[in-house]
């Protein structure tokens, strides 16, 4: 007798997720769908799509090896379902059972969609991180303030990573200071492992060609692993020839090089096929065994136990509205040069381009290039969110509207950074080649050629006055902008505001 259901969402795919965990192979039926409103709730890059749906089946295929019954409807099946709720109904009724239990999903939306089927549905809690949710809130309680540094302490207590007792290695929780070098010359790192798709991922390539033609993406070549077999390589080969040097050039760019010393670990991660604590267990040996420097693996280990734990945090602790939040007021549509419109800004073309071919961006990318101009230009903080969750193979609510409402758009008024991260074209400047090969000239302030990033960013400090020019780690800037002179405070303004004017009407720029 078939007892119960067991869910496994698509970025659900480890042996040991909750809902697994606590099955009955002999009697638990597994179900796993691609389904139509999953992949459309924004429009993702195809090799998103293309990387879930192989994943699923392959990790279908592995439980199947290992004795489970798995009921698996594709989307190119003859009857595939519209919904995740759809597909345990039609599941339900095709075994005879109406209990479910499934591992609470990374999304407000689809937690409710779960509630809301007339299912009996237990949703257990996703203990795949290293903080559970009600950690999160315990520390979070009474808190004026919430802020990784103080977090990622307890997370390093927690897991003993990097600890000599109780005391961080090296005398010191955070390297960063250490790490913002800009890259110059070449890069002495092949990028991530590269995997040839098999017949199943074919199948599925050919599917999402057939069924997502008009999405923003290159779908091949498709490079992606897809198997915890292949993610674990993936990590082996970063941790080999990447590892060393993250640290010292975590915040460079450079034209052409899409993936410098950057682990791009993050779709493997977040869809199961690795955890956590592996990654940065493989990181720590590698510093013991002395082939990576201390400044690199912290500021690695870090993003992982750090800032990833800490935004899952902040999602569920701020609750559903969270991306609806516009802390700002900023109400401008997103420009057609994120969805690949034509535009002379090269830092812009170079990380668009490369979402665009790869799904992928690095982290200063996102936040100092396409965030920094969309908070800068105003743009909706709604669409901003969407585009993020769409373009990137490693978005999940959970994860990116955190780093995107929050640390990027600073639509939560604060929550997640104590101040917007804005910057003039001196940063982009600083950290990259970019400027050199652009149309525009980073040095120039206003008239012709001038930066669109330096006549922004006084537009954005201008227009914010009220709300920023008691930050105390603000105050610099606005002293700055007021000792200019008035007429050309007023040439930035106009210019800026001629600029915008320009985004608006689709003329590129
Ligand atoms: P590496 O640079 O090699 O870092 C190692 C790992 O640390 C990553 O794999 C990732 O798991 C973790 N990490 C690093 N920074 C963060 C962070 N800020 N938040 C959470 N985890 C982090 N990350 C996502 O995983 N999904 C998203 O949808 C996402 N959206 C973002 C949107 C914006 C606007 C910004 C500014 C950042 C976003 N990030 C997101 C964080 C970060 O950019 C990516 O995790 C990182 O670029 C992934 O590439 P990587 O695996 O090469 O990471
Ligand atoms: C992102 C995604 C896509 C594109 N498709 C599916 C799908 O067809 N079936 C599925 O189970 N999951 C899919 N996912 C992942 C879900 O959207 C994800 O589980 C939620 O956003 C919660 O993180
Ligand atoms: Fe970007 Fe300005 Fe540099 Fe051009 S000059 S690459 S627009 S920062």
């Amino acid at each position: 007798m078939v007892s119960r259901l067991i869910l496994v969402l698509g970025d659900q795919l480890s042996p040991d997720v909750a809902a697994l965990k606590s099955a009955d192979k002999s009697s638990d039926i597994i179900v796993m769908a691609e389904v139509a409103d999953e992949a459309a709730y924004v429009p993702h890059h195809p090799k998103k799509i293309a990387f879930l749906f192989a994943a699923m089946r392959h990790f279908a295929q592995t439980l199947r090896d290992d004795g489970w019954t798995v009921d698996y409807t594709q989307l190119d099946d003859a009857a595939p379902h519209a919904s995740i709720g759809a597909a345990l109904l039609a599941a339900a009724e095709r075994h005879g059972t109406s209990k479910v239990v499934a591992t609470e999903p990374g999304e407000w939306r689809l937690i409710s969609h779960l509630n809301e089927t007339p299912l009996e549905v237990t949703q257990k809690e996703d203990d795949r991180f290293v903080a559970t949710r009600a950690e999160f809130e315990a520390w979070a309680e009474g808190r004026k303030e919430l802020r990784l540094e103080w977090f990622y302490r307890d997370m390093r207590r927690k897991t003993g990573l990097l600890m000599e007792s109780d005391k961080p290695a090296g005398d010191k929780w955070n390297f960063d200071h250490d790490n913002r070098k800009p890259a110059s010359g070449s890069v002495d790192f092949s990028g991530p492992m590269q995997f040839t798709p098999d017949q199943i991922t074919n199948e599925v390539l050919d599917l999402v060609e057939a069924r997502f033609p008009e999405n923003f993406g290159t779908l091949r070549p498709f490079w992606f692993g897809v198997t915890t077999t292949d993610a674990r390589r993936a990590l082996t080969h970063f941790i080999k020839g990447g590892l060393a040097k993250f640290g010292d050039y975590q915040d460079a760019m450079l034209q052409d090089e899409k993936f410098l010393w950057h682990s791009i670990l993050s779709m493997y991660l977040n869809a199961g096929l690795l955890s956590p604590l592996e990654i940065c267990r493989a990181a720590e040996q590698a510093w013991l065994d002395g082939n990576a420097p201390l400044n690199a693996v912290e500021g690695f280990i870090r993003q992982i136990i750090g800032w990833r734990e800490f935004v899952r945090g902040i999602y569920f602790h701020e609750g559903p509205d969270y991306t609806s939040r516009n802390a700002l007021g900023h109400g401008r549509a997103l420009p057609a040069l994120y969805w690949g419109g034509e535009t002379k800004m090269l830092c812009l073309s170079q990380a668009i381009d490369q979402t665009r071919t790869e799904a992928y961006a690095h982290h200063i990318q996102r936040l100092m290039v396409t965030g920094n101009f969309a908070l800068l230009a105003g743009i909706d903080p709604h669409e901003v969110h969407e585009w993020y969750l769409a373009v990137y193979a490693d978005a999940y609510e959970w994860v990116e509207a955190p780093n995107t409402i929050g640390m990027s758009q600073f639509a939560d008024g604060g929550v997640v950074g104590s101040k917007p991260y804005v910057s003039s074209g001196n940063y982009i400047d600083r950290m990259s080649d970019y400027c050199k090969s652009c149309a525009y000239s980073v040095k120039t302030k206003t008239g012709e050629g001038a930066c669109p990033f330096n006549l922004l960013y006084w537009h954005f400090l201008d227009r914010h006055r009220s709300r920023f020019s008691d930050n105390p780690r603000m105050g610099n800037m606005y002293r700055t902008w007021d000792r200019m002179n008035a007429d050309k405070r007023e040439t930035i303004l106009s210019e800026a505001d001629a600029f915008l004017r320009d985004l608006e009407s689709g003329k590129p720029v």
